[in-house]
């Protein structure tokens, strides 16, 4: 095998949310945002979604890793690895507590300068999602999310707000994270902060898939009016989208298992992305529609705003992949957002996420091929348990080898062709996780000390995939 080489400016980092890392959920005017009310869970236990905040039970977002005053000391740590960019979120209920108000928060907005300056004091350039898998509770009260028209609003109005304010700090920005989580019944309240009559939990939602749907046609012409604006406010912005790219293979060569991975790769991976980046709906929704009884309402000028609002760049999270089968009694397993037909050829992280870096390869150039934009893989990672050793030592081994793997292929893709921008392994630091509320699903090349119940020092140490990382940063991915 040839040495790989990763372009000269390829952005090394790492990638979190504001929600699962922030904490400080009601510090300085913030209001509750649709992830706050989220309880704990584990992987058997689902997450609660509650209507009110209850006394005595374990909200994991609150607190999260208490990133709100430890900025100072993580940004320091992502600067030792050697960090190039730094993927994170602006917690919207910060900027505009309730959604509806016409002035933001100062408050709000200075927190986030502070911590653009830190990370530009050691020349980490900023990559910033404006929607991350949060959204005011209010908006969610008032309208039932993204379902409501009215939201496009509420979102242009906070995205004009943090594009005037930072225009200097920021150049790099995702309009909304995994926007396809959306095209599941998972995504009603994750995705798009609806909360059906008789929803309890969040794996359980009661699913209406035409709310769904209106939810994400609001969400892509919001998508739009952002880009439009944000080149109106700095010409150098590039503004892209981000996609849960969840690979599905045919189980077998049988015509039934291609058409059905087929069709799961269309509606759940490129329909999002097609809008993003063609700026219009694809030709296979027209049938999707009609099948499921789904029948978007579009006011006049929405379809143009689609074509002016296209992206720069195509991001998304790779994590694993599945089979699809005709055959109904293969053994499933689970997936980022999406389960499936369990792959023989492939080992399971503890999550039962299967691990497929040839994937990844697989993956890039499906994407490239279709788009031939300019990429970035914001988000792949090892959800693992880890163990402090009496020495304080975390011997994270498999993590080592899960993002080395990747890394290969990524290199391998990129001798392919594709033009890839960056890497943010998701979760650089322990932090919450977004389908079970765990802490001990860890990421993270910093460990912290934090249980599923909340409990802990909340200090921060170095696993060995510290030192890994910072040398494959160093050597610009030579030394793996
Ligand atoms: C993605 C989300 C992240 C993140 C990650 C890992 O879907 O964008 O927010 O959490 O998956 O998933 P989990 O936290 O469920 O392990």
């Amino acid at each position: 095998m040839n040495k790989l080489q990763f372009p000269k400016y390829f952005l090394w980092g790492g990638a979190t949310a504001a929600n699962q890392f922030e904490g400080g959920w009601n510090a300085d005017g913030k209001g509750p945002s649709t992830s706050d009310m989220l309880t704990g869970g584990t992987h058997t236990v689902a997450r609660r979604i509650s209507k009110e905040i209850e006394e005595g039970v374990h909200y994991p977002s609150h607190e999260a890793i208490d990133f709100f005053h430890r900025y100072k000391e993580d940004v320091a740590l992502f600067a030792e690895m050697g960090f190039k960019t730094f993927r994170m979120s602006i917690n919207w209920t910060r900027i505009f507590p309730t959604g509806t108000e016409l002035e933001p928060n100062e408050a709000g907005l200075k927190f986030y300068d502070s911590v653009f300056d830190e990370l530009l004091k050691y020349g980490i350039e900023p990559l910033v999602t404006i929607s991350h898998y949060e959204m005011p509770f209010g908006l969610t009260k008032k309208y039932n999310g993204w379902a409501g028209r009215e939201v496009i609003d509420c979102y242009v109005r906070y995205a004009e707000t943090v594009f005037n304010r930072y225009k200097d700090k920021v150049k790099y920005w995702l309009t909304f994270n995994e926007i396809n989580v959306g095209t599941m019944p998972l995504g009603g309240y994750l995705g798009l902060g609806i909360l059906n009559e008789g929803t309890e939990d969040f794996i359980h939602q009661v699913d209406v898939p035409q709310l769904r749907f209106q939810g994400l046609h609001h969400q892509f012409v919001a998508s739009a009016k952002a880009v439009k604006l944000g080149h109106e406010i700095n010409p150098n912005f590039q503004i892209g989208c981000m996609i849960a790219y969840m690979t599905t293979y045919p189980f077998t060569c049988n015509p039934d298992d291609i058409l059905l991975a087929q069709n799961e790769m269309k509606m759940h991976n490129h329909f999002c992305g097609d809008i993003h980046v063609r700026g219009e709906y694809p030709y296979y929704a027209k049938r999707y529609f009609e099948e499921n009884n789904i029948e978007i309402k579009v006011k006049d000028g929405d379809l143009e705003i689609l074509k002016e609002g296209t992206v720069d760049y195509y991001t998304f999270s790779y994590y694993m992949s599945n089979c699809a089968s005709a055959d109904p009694n293969l053994e499933a397993t689970s997936g980022n957002l999406l389960g499936g037909v369990k792959n023989p050829y492939l080992k399971a992280s503890d999550w039962g996420w299967q691990i497929d870096p040839k994937g990844l390869r697989y993956t890039l150039n499906e994407i490239y091929g279709r788009y031939e934009i300019p990429m970035m893989i914001v988000e792949n990672g090892l959800g693992a348990f880890d163990k402090v050793e009496e020495d304080g030592t975390i011997n994270d081994s498999y993590r080592i080898d899960y993002l080395k793997e990747h890394i290969v292929q990524m290199g391998e893709a990129i001798k392919d062709g594709v033009e890839l921008w960056g890497f943010t392994p998701w979760g650089c630091i322990d932090l919450v996780s977004a389908s079970t509320g765990e802490m001990e699903k860890r990421y993270g090349f910093i460990y912290v000390d934090k249980d599923n119940k909340g409990v802990g020092t909340l200090d921060r140490k170095k696993k060995a995939s510290f030192d890994w990382y910072k040398k494959v940063i160093s050597t610009n991915g030579e030394e793996l």
